[in-house]
């Protein structure tokens, strides 16, 4: 069940916070899987079929790695697209939900502020008879400590409403107005309106900071056109479907009508 005071603090700001949703040790568990990945080279030989793409491993950011497509690497990942604890908000806030998009973002000392974003306009956030409804809707895993000088994600507290744009490139970091870091421990779980304005701080202190994100849409929106350099790392073949629970697959079916097997 979704509490009234979570439906307010999620219309009213665009995101909530779930506290301590992993243990220390179910993070530890996919925090060694995940270094292990981020350690290999990826030879994405699908890149010479499709023409070009996002590779699996991205380092073109300092002192940052992101890696795409987090259940095509290893099984360990599948666990977190229907945890029993997100699934209530995923259907309160999404209403029919499929994912899109999975990924991971290690950063160390150095990484730097890139540029406020949101996955969709404002217009695709709406309350509506009783309901509130996002179309895209990201949920993000901190598999470490997330302090305010640790790289942390920012947001802008009720952006997913807004109704004057702002000059985004001009207003870095804290010099938006309203910007606020969104912190947290290690099991945390946050779950944000991807039309809210959100990016990460710069990291300013020692170790890795590592979050995991996992991006939902609604069932109507069209999933392959959105970035087409993306798709291989949106879809899961087959025999990566194979594996999944019922649930896991009706929150995957879109898969089975796309047509990206080569
Ligand atoms: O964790 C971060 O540094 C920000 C991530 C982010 O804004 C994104 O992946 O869209």
């Amino acid at each position: 069940m979704v509490s009234i005071e979570e439906r307010f603090q999620f219309d009213l700001a665009g995101f909530i916070i779930l506290r301590g949703v992993l243990s220390r040790a179910e993070c530890d568990e996919l925090l060694n899987v995940l270094r292990k990945l981020e350690g290999q080279d990826y030879e994405d030989l699908w890149l010479q079929k499709t023409g070009g793409g996002r590779p699996t491993k991205e380092t073109n950011r300092d002192h940052q790695t992101r890696l795409n497509g987090l259940p095509r690497l290893h099984d360990a990942f599948d666990q977190l697209i229907d945890h029993d604890t997100l699934m209530p908000y995923l259907n309160e806030f999404v209403g029919a939900p499929q994912l899109i998009n999975t990924w991971s973002i290690s950063k160390a000392r150095g990484a730097a502020f890139s540029s406020w974003h949101r996955g969709v306009p404002t217009t695709d956030y709406a309350y509506r008879n009783g309901d509130i409804r996002t179309r895209m809707f990201n949920t993000v895993w901190f598999l470490t400590d997330n302090g305010p000088d640790d790289g942390c994600v920012v947001a802008v507290p009720g952006s997913h409403k807004s109704n004057i744009d702002i000059d985004l490139k001009t207003h870095p970091a804290y010099e938006m107005p309203n910007a606020t870091p969104i912190t947290g421990k290690a099991g945390d779980l946050v779950l944000f309106s991807e039309a809210t304005l959100h990016d990460g701080l710069p990291k300013t202190t020692d170790g890795t900071r590592t979050n995991l994100y996992y991006n939902y849409v609604h069932e109507h929106y069209n999933v392959m056109y959105r970035e087409p350099r993306n798709c291989h790392h949106f879809y899961f073949p087959p025999d990566i479907r194979a594996r999944l629970t019922d649930r896991q697959k009706e929150l995957t079916a879109w898969m089975e009508l796309a047509r990206w097997d080569y």
